[in-house]
Parts: structure tokens; sequence; C-alpha cells
């Protein structure tokens, strides 16, 4: 898949085990896509490499028939082995280097970026296919980071204007708005859509406000 599929994607959803239970992981995702989400990613902090190969492999041809992107967090071998469409990964995990050389040359790789500093690093390498800038708000999702706010907004997306940005943290359709105004373009959000009663409705107002 390439880059530019990221470059026009808007909407980035989450499938987070620590929000959706896995007997609803296929629902869960399916909602998400009804409603328009550009990306989708499977994040399954803590649980085994065995875990997230099985809910990936449920996953995947759900999101193959509809063309949406497929993302693994952290386990570049199980999205290489499934034939993910991406893999992404944060900044004390593996390498480039070591991302490459287990999805190879094409496989997607997205980065967490948390500050202007780290952004620039990830966009120095063009290997790097597209970056999450964040937290800008405090978020359970990721308790122990410090929120960066959002005046960088502006700033990043004029420096790498080429590279798929994805604002990150906190964001809620309540808050998207604002944060287009503050130049952002595309967004990640998982508690939001997660916790909404119901989802796809969640992701098609979402949506609709990243035009
Ligand atoms: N990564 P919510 S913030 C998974 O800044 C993740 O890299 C972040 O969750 C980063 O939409 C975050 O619930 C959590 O706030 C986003």
């Amino acid at each position: 898949m390439p880059r530019s599929t990221l470059y026009h994607a808007r909407l980035y959803g989450i499938v987070d085990l620590g929000y959706a239970a896995p007997a609803s992981l296929i629902r869960v995702t399916a909602e998400m896509i009804e409603g328009g989400v550009d990306v989708i990613q499977l994040r399954a902090k803590g649980h085994s490499t065995d875990e997230v190969a099985k809910w990936g492999e449920a996953l995947l041809p759900i999101c193959r028939e509809a063309g949406v992107p497929f993302f693994i967090n952290d386990h570049a071998a199980v999205a290489a082995s499934l034939g993910a469409d991406g893999v992404h990964v944060g900044q004390d995990d593996a390498s480039m280097d070591e991302v490459r050389g287990i999805v190879g040359p094409e496989m997607l790789v997205g980065r967490s970026t948390h500050s202007l500093a780290q952004a620039a690093a990830a966009a120095a390498d063009p290997r790097t296919d597209c970056i999450g800038f964040g937290p800008l708000f405090a978020t359970p999702t990721k308790p122990t980071y410090e929120p960066i706010g959002t005046a960088e907004i502006r700033e990043v997306h004029s420096l790498y204007p080429d590279l798929p940005i994805f604002c990150i943290g906190g964001i809620k359709k309540e808050n998207l708005a604002d944060l287009v105004a503050f130049g952002a373009k595309r967004a990640v959000i998982v508690s939001g859509i997660l916790q909404a009663p119901d989802i796809a409705a969640y992701v098609r107002s979402a949506r609709s406000l990243l035009s």
C-alpha cells in the first residue's frame, strides 16, 4: 500500500485492548469501518505475541475487504507474518533498521513522536511513512506521558508537508474542530471512539470534522 494512502487519510482509529474486550474486537472494527475510519491499528499492550497474532488474523480480512489500511502496534514480526499493511512503533521500540529488517521495504512503518525534535528525527529517515504527534492533551490511554499541547501543530505540519502526521492524545470529537483550527490535518482517537455508545455514529461525526 503506498504512503499516499496515509497522506489522504484523516481519522485513524485504534482497536485498543485496554478498552475493547477480546470478544468485541470484530464488532468494534466493523463499526469503525462503517463510520468511515481511514486507518485501523490493533494495539494490545501487555498481551502475548500469540494473542496479537490471533486477533490480527481476525481483523485483517475485515480491514482488507473495506480497503482500510491495517496496522499492528509494536509487533513487527506479527505484522510481517500476517501481511498487515503497516506496523507502528514507539520511541523506545526497535530502530528503523531493525523494523525494516523484519517487515521489509514495502510495509508502511509509523513512529510515535512526542516533540518537534523527535518528529525531525523520524522525518529525516525516508523509511518513516507516518508519525503520531502527541500526546497533545493528557490522556488515560497513555497516563505517564507529559502532554505537549497544541502550539507546535502548525509548525510540525509546515516543516514536513509531505509526511502524514497524525495528531494524537486526548482527542475527542468535541475538541477536533479546535485542533483543525490549530493546523491539524489528521487525528487518532482511541478512548473517544471505543467508549462511544454508538461507535459508527461517533466515527462518522469525527470524520466529518476532518475534511
Ligand atoms: N499514543 P486517547 S497518545 C496510544 O502521544 C497513544 O504517542 C500517544 O488515546 C502518543 O485517544 C496515545 O484515548 C493515547 O487519548 C491516545
